[in-house]
């Protein structure tokens, strides 16, 4: 069993930072539970295009307020807490904070650790990530 503590993890290397967000991994690849699991913060005011090309992505959002834009139909839909949207197609979207957004997420394949997004707004594939 693999028990962790937001708290003490975020304190630690499980947090990577960076523009207009933080996430702490709480489950990576090396866990070898086949998903990666991070407690994600957005920012207020942030804007991320991200297009993760290959990591299927389940987003639930835990507190605060914004939206998501998928970019392949222009559709805009409300991110508040209880609201969960899943990139089963690896949409290509923009996520908005209109106040800080705390989201649980998951990936499928695992994360490995420290990536942050390419100029794609891809992370690498798992055999590809230092
Ligand atoms: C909400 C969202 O897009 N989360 C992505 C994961 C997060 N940016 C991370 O852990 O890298």
């Amino acid at each position: 069993m693999i028990v962790r503590d937001l708290n003490e993890a975020k304190a630690g290397d499980r947090r990577v930072d960076s523009e207009g967000w933080n996430s702490v991994r709480l489950l990576l690849k090396d866990d070898k539970m086949g998903f990666s699991f991070h407690i994600t913060t957005i920012y207020a005011g942030a804007e991320l295009e991200m297009h993760y090309k290959n990591h299927l992505e389940s987003v639930y959002c835990v507190s605060g307020t914004g939206s998501i834009e998928d970019l392949a139909t222009g559709e805009v839909h409300a991110i508040r807490p209880g609201v969960m949207y899943a990139l089963d197609q690896h949409d290509k979207h923009i996520l908005r904070g209109e106040t800080e957004m705390v989201m649980a997420c998951v990936f499928n394949p695992p994360v490995t650790g420290r990536e942050v997004h390419d100029e794609t707004g891809a992370y690498p594939a798992a055999d590809e990530a230092a």
